[in-house]
């Protein structure tokens, strides 16, 4: 039986009102009494309990634990007990799903988790999501959500003068993928606003999207659901740093134009996934104001290097953007998911987004109306994700996370030194690094001095999956591989660096000590 308000009233009639209770209400009778003999709070307790006892938080993490504790699908399947009863679990059953979800998941706050652009997980940020999920508020009317309303305009207004807009406006959204989304939507209706109303319909000249090869696989998802069409992506040419060629966006620009279409977007990226690449933002606004390009910037990864005083030229001419994406939940550890978007035009995030609904944004409320700001989003029901973010920069203070992003990228060069100096590794490109990302080669000890054919290349590309494989099968190390076709690349390790927890020389020791010991002989 399904437990609901309605069925405990009834529970609550049918008690006063029958004496003899029918087999009917003796079900509901005890399915309410296992319900009402719960104690909620004291199992949060123990989840809390089991997150520390596990040590699951980044500063206090084993460092000889497992990384994972591998099972396959159909394994995991078995282990959990997935099914759902009609009748509820008993308090032992979830103690003991609770130890298994830590069991099986990815320990991702231990310093051999370094597979993707994200980390460990900062306690305040924590702190601040138990907090917020808590009040389970949602992020659309000042009427509902009065903290985390104030709290998002003050940390948008923060991240905007960080980036060097003067005005504009901003939004948290569900992620990187969905932030350069907005770019193009927003930059779609600065310079065709009737599409809003009328649609893609009739427009006879296609809308062209340019972003790097380089650059996230979600421009080419975004120009799918907006309507422009994957055929309407232009992947721009990339240096031998993996940064997009201004010259040749120039070119694809005019190439455009002779073909009739309207160049409209341009998405640089600042930090690439896996060169981790900073496009010259200067020089391609200087392109984009020629051709009346929106220039978006997807600063998802490297954006955090904004933060410190020695890196943030990295991201020279971010003023000049017309909008901005930013994971801080990638470098600087704050929960997942945490994806402020900026823009430099004030009232566009609203123009393009809005619909009125009149049951939530009533413009004859006895407030300032102009703090109703879910109107701004393409979500109704948003979650709160700026608190998180502005409680532990509030918690941290700025030099903090200036110390730790100093530190990752002084690590990041440790390693590339490192991989420079020990046999049997070499850095997969002659350029070193660009962000906190190192990538490189592993030759096992058949491969070495030997000529580099093509059947040696076809046969060094299996070893990093082989790597990989025993690696995780014994928890010991969790580190990304990937071919990069445009760049010639088979196979190769991409290792990532995060502040949380700070990475060290020892952890950079270990990763290389880890792959020799697997690799080696292969
Ligand atoms: N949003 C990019 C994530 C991809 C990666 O972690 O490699």
């Amino acid at each position: 039986m399904k437990i609901t308000m309605n069925s405990i009233c009834s529970f609550r009639l049918l008690v006063r009102r029958t004496p003899i209770p029918s087999t009917q209400s003796l079900t509901t009778m005890s399915a309410f009494q296992e319900y009402s003999s719960r104690d909620p709070e004291n199992f949060l307790q123990k989840v809390k309990d089991l997150v520390s006892e596990k040590k699951l938080l980044s500063e206090r993490f084993d460092k000889g634990k497992k990384v994972v504790e591998f099972a396959h699908p159909d394994q995991l399947e078995l282990k959990l007990g997935l099914d759902i009863q009609p009748n509820s679990a008993t308090t032992l059953e979830l103690e003991d799903i609770c130890q298994k979800v830590v069991k099986y998941s990815v320990k991702t706050g231990a310093p051999t988790f370094y597979n993707q652009l994200y980390h460990a997980v900062d306690t305040y940020g924590l702190a601040g999501s138990w907090l917020s999920d808590a009040l389970n508020t949602n992020n659309h009317t000042f009427e509902v959500a009065p903290v985390f309303i104030v709290t998002e305009r003050s940390v948008i207004q923060y991240i905007m003068n960080k980036f060097g807009f003067k005005t504009g406006d901003g939004i948290f959204s569900p992620g990187g993928s969905i932030s350069n989304m907005y770019g193009m939507v927003l930059a779609r209706h600065k310079r065709f606003p009737d599409i809003k109303q009328r649609g893609l319909l009739g427009s006879e000249k296609p809308l062209v999207v340019y972003t790097s090869e380089e650059s996230h696989y979600s421009v080419v998802k975004g120009a799918n659901w907006l309507g422009l069409g994957t055929d309407n992506v232009i992947k721009v040419k990339t240096d031998d740093r993996g940064r997009l060629v201004p010259a040749e966006l120039e070119r694809a620009v005019e190439q455009s134009k002779c073909e009739g279409k309207i160049p409209f977007f341009l998405n640089a990226t600042a930090g690439s996934t896996v060169m981790g690449a900073y496009d010259d933002l200067e020089a391609l606004s200087v392109i984009c104001q020629k051709h009346e390009i929106w220039l978006h910037v997807d600063a998802c990864w490297g954006g955090s290097a904004i933060l410190s005083k020695r890196h943030r030229h990295l991201l020279k001419g971010s003023d000049q953007a017309d909008s901005i994406a930013w994971n801080p939940h990638k470098m600087l550890g704050a929960p997942l998911q945490c994806s402020p978007f900026i823009v430099r035009h004030p009232g566009l995030l609203h123009e393009a987004n809005c619909a009125a609904a009149t049951y939530l944004f009533q413009q004859d409320k006895f407030y300032d109306v102009s703090y109703d700001t879910g109107d701004k989003s393409v979500q109704c029901g948003r979650k709160v994700d700026a608190f998180k973010l502005w409680f532990m920069l509030k918690a941290r203070g700025e030099n903090y996370f200036e110390t730790l992003i100093d530190n990752t990228f002084e690590q990041a060069s440790y390693l590339h030194k490192l991989v420079e100096s020990t046999p049997g590794f070499r850095p997969a490109f002659t350029f070193g690094f660009n962000c906190t990302n190192v990538c490189f080669e592993y030759l096992p000890l058949r491969f070495r001095d030997q000529a580099e054919t093509s059947e040696w290349k076809d046969e060094l590309s299996k070893i990093p999956p082989k790597i990989k494989e025993t690696m995780i099968k014994e928890g010991s190390l969790m580190i990304g591989y990937q071919p990069l076709p445009f760049k010639n690349k088979k196979n190769f390790f991409r290792m990532v660096l995060h502040c949380v927890p700070p990475p060290t020389k020892e952890d950079m020791e270990h990763i290389v000590q880890e792959i020799d010991r697997c690799g080696r002989n292969l």
